[in-house]
């Protein structure tokens, strides 16, 4: 079989890929080990920058982002008792955030993909990327007991960051940054009506708290928890009780508890692997670099990847030239570290580390407090919060 790209992986990395390809007429297959039922069902990110909204207008598949997304002006931060807002709209000139739940957008763009008969192969096993030192790369997977191949012009890594791309590279190639947190959240999930109208992100001595929220009556709440934490040992009145023991008065009376229908822990990371091309191998999004969730930036930077990568795929087919494959890496890595900074920066201001004791937290709520009654300072939370230009 031959296509033109073969794409690894069906997050929103690989959908968005596949689906702006197939736009401008080249051919992709997508290889995904997973179920389409199992990639459905996870939850993870919640919060839209406007570039990534504009992406998924663009192609076609924003009609019920456009009705069910919730745009909001701003965000707040809690400490020492206090609620304070941060004022997006007002701080870069309108720009705004959409709330809309990751597995809405993965769903919009797989029931797009079946629309357009555009195919994708589940639970695909051991999926390899091949050749692409060379100019015929292929890739081989395993699928109901027989081996199969795909030969194609390019490869895009999308599997995310356990995934086979990037361990595909030789080691010598490739050079990885990276820092491990000694934390992890514990989400849930449950259908209340948020606490408030915006995020609230809460520092607090017993650690962080994070109210969101996926619609007028789902909320998504976290709490910072240990690393080795176990699941089991969360019932949901002991989470509640934690998560409103971590926020203001005000917020922590607001909050409506409920029976959660999902609850995760989910490790915190930063991750960079530089290049972001291997010959006719990119890497796309987590398959790349891993955030911490703080700065809500994960799923955005997969989706300004995948616009730079889309770029030069078509000059690529449309243009014959190998220009822009030559930049990627380059252009994507300059956006992604200052995604990696913001959401380390969160990171650091708002959780509570092993070393942070009494000094420590007068200096994160020193500096909290300087940052929402500075213009400068709250306007450069703001700037990066909705996305830095592309
Ligand atoms: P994904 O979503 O991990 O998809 C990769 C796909 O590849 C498949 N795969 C393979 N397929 C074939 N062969 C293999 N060997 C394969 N190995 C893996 C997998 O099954 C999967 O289907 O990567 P992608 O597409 O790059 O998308 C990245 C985003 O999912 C991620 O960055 C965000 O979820 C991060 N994130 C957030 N990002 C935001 O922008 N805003 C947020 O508010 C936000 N909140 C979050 C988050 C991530 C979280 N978790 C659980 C890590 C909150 C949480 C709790
Ligand atoms: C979420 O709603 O899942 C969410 C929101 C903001 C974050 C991280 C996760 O910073």
């Amino acid at each position: 079989m031959r296509t033109q790209v073969v794409i690894i992986g069906s997050g929103p990395s690989g959908l968005l890929l596949g689906q702006l390809l197939a736009g401008i007429g080249v051919d992709n297959v997508i290889l995904e080990r997973a179920s389409r039922e199992h990639v459905l069902e996870r939850v993870r990110a919640g919060v839209l920058e406007q570039g990534t909204v504009d992406l998924l207008e663009e192609m076609g598949v924003g009609r019920r982002l456009h009705a069910d997304g919730l745009r909001h002006d701003g965000i707040s931060l809690a400490f020492d008792n206090r609620l304070h807002r941060i004022d997006l709209a007002g701080l870069t000139g309108g720009k705004h955030v959409t709330i809309y739940g990751q597995t809405e957008m993965t769903r919009d763009l797989m029931e797009a993909r079946e629309a357009a008969g555009l195919p994708t192969v589940f639970e695909a096993a051991d999926v390899r990327p091949r050749g692409f030192d060379g100019g015929a790369p292929y890739a081989t997977y395993e699928k109901d007991g027989a081996s199969h191949r795909i030969d194609c012009d390019f490869i895009a890594g999308c599997d995310g960051y356990h995934g086979i791309s990037r361990r595909s590279v030789p080691e010598a190639a490739i050079r990885t940054f990276e820092r491990q947190y000694p934390f992890g959240w514990l989400g849930l999930l449950a259908e209340v009506p948020p606490a408030d109208r915006e995020l609230v992100y809460a520092n607090h001595r017993s650690g962080f708290a994070l109210c969101s929220m996926r619609s007028p009556h789902r909320s998504r709440y976290y709490v910072q928890v240990p690393l080795d934490e176990k699941l089991q040992d969360w019932s949901d009145d002991r989470f509640w009780d934690e998560l409103r023991r971590r926020l203001p008065r005000e917020i922590a009376e607001a909050v409506t508890t409920g029976p959660s229908f999902e609850k995760s822990l989910a490790p915190l990371r930063s991750f960079v692997a530089e290049p972001m091309r291997f010959g006719r191998l990119a890497l796309v999004g987590d398959a790349a670099h891993i955030v911490p969730p703080t700065g809500a930036k994960g799923l955005n930077l997969a989706a300004s990847d995948v616009r730079y990568l889309f770029e030069a795929l078509r000059e690529l087919f449309l243009a014959k030239s190998t220009a822009g494959i030559e930049t990627y890496s380059a252009k994507a890595l300059s956006r992604v570290w200052k995604a990696v900074r913001f959401s380390w920066w969160m990171t650091t201001i708002m959780h509570r580390f092993p070393d942070t004791g009494d000094f420590g937290q007068r200096i994160q709520e020193a500096e909290l407090d300087y940052l929402v009654h500075s213009l400068a300072a709250s306007t450069a939370l703001a700037e990066n919060y909705v996305g830095l230009p592309y």
